[in-house]
């Protein structure tokens, strides 16, 4: 017997054994969910930390936006530019199969809480660690889908900014996470075998000694998590596409105005209007370039730009909050020619800002690799017209594969050199 830490004395209401009545809980339910939960948490996070890659806010001082620098930042590396649908589709796995997960998540915790209010709390010094990963591992899995969702929905309460927050949570939880299953899997594994060996089901604290009559079935069960989990995917999914696929989903932000036909219509994160820009900063007189690098400063009008090599190039915008377009049609000048123009010839960064004067999205930084790739553009026009007002007239960044948060609208400042 193991030594308790407290006197055991018999439980009352949700501490009784007997309280806990369904059926349905057994470590076979329990398995099948946490086997599930195994894969989907562990591509969910991968592609988050990916997605932590390609957007690298800089989330100092822990962190580090330098490659190969920071604690949390050791497998940084430079985010491609190809396949150009990259970011679409890690970051639409990303967002999609979280809002997949939230009915297994909550059918597991559901299977498992009565192990909530075990008596003694504490049978063992083991049993307490054990005990306080869980509290880690549950309060993280909420934490991260909670804030996950609230971000997707542009509905942000919390304190502070959504990365930092996400990103060490994710940290906690894979932790607890990587902890439960060395405990867990070997157990849940040999359960599953069991299952279809058809031997029966071991005896074990989470069957219900005293079970009420069933009014559905384990696989009916089963099946309702499944149906849930497919009804959000049914309704989400569309995130990732344009058109009348895009109205499927109904779970995605429609914050913007809803794109209409015609050449710009594909989705708007944030209008002009929203970002306060004006219509008097961005006419042929009053919006000048200012492109900065060793050669000097140079000041471009829009007709200076058109007047330059204009180049086309058919790239999707992939934000980080899991929507994304098809392929648009972009033309613009090279950022590599701007780099010349600035005086860099060999690959070189380029810090963006854009007309917008508050935001988290008015600046962001390109690396090298961003900056060469010959489709990397500063666009003038999509799909054939003059960029619309909302999709950053006069002048906006768009690069192969780069989250949808770097392709800067409304373009005021190019800085082209080391960051
Ligand atoms: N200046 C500025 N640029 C910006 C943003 C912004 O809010 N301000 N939003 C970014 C984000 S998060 C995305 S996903 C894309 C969306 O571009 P679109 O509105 O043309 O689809 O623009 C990016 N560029
Ligand atoms: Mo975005």
């Amino acid at each position: 017997m193991a030594r308790s830490f407290l006197p055991t004395r018999p439980g009352r209401g949700p501490f009784a054994p007997d309280f806990w009545r369904s059926p349905l809980r057994g470590p076979r339910f329990t398995s099948v969910l946490g086997v599930v939960l195994l894969t989907g948490v562990t591509l969910v996070f991968v592609t988050g930390l990916l997605s932590y890659a390609a957007y690298n806010p800089g989330l100092a001082p822990v962190n580090d936006k330098t490659p190969g620098k920071g604690i949390l930042g050791f497998y940084l590396f430079p985010w491609p530019t190809d396949p150009p649908w990259l970011y679409r589709l890690t970051q639409g796995v990303h967002v999609t199969l979280g809002l997949v997960l939230v009915p297994v998540l909550l059918a597991k915790l559901w299977s498992v809480v009565p192990r909530l209010f075990t008596l003694p709390p504490a049978r063992s010094l083991t049993h307490a660690l054990e005990r306080i990963s869980l509290l880690l591992l549950v309060g993280g899995a909420l934490f991260e889908f909670t804030t996950g969702i609230l971000n997707i929905q542009l509905d942000y309460v919390f304190p502070g900014s959504f990365y930092p927050l996400h990103f060490y949570g994710a940290w906690v939880f894979f932790g607890a996470f990587l902890a439960h299953v060395a405990l867990k899997a070997p157990v849940a594994f040999r359960n599953l075998r069991r299952m279809r060996e058809g031997t029966g089901e071991r005896p074990d604290d989470l069957v219900a000694p005293r079970p009420g009559p069933p009014t559905v079935s384990r696989r009916g069960a089963l099946g309702l998590v499944g149906g849930g989990s497919l009804l959000l995917f049914a309704t989400s999914a569309g995130r990732s596409f344009d058109g009348p696929l895009r109205a499927t989903a109904v779970l995605t932000p429609h914050g913007g105005p809803e794109p209409g036909g015609g050449p710009a219509g594909f989705q708007i994160n944030k209008t002009a209007a929203y970002a306060g820009i004006r219509a008097a900063e961005t006419t042929e007189e009053a919006w000048r370039l200012t492109v900065t690098g060793p050669a000097g400063t140079v000041r471009l009008s829009r007709a200076g730009l058109l007047g330059m090599p204009l180049h086309s190039a058919a790239l999707p915008i992939a934000c980080v909050e899991g929507w994304s377009t098809s392929d648009q049609w972009w033309r613009g000048v090279r950022l590599r020619d701007l780099a010349a123009l600035a005086g860099h010839d060999d690959p070189v960064d380029v810090y963006v800002e854009s007309l917008q004067r508050h935001g988290a999205f008015r600046r962001g930084a390109l690396r090298a690799n961003q900056v060469a790739d010959p489709r990397s553009l500063l666009a003038l026009y999509v799909n054939g017209e003059e960029l619309t007002a909302d999709h950053g007239y006069p002048a906006r960044i768009i690069v192969p594969a780069a989250p949808g948060v770097l392709n800067t609208k409304w373009v005021a400042r190019l800085t082209f050199g080391d960051l």
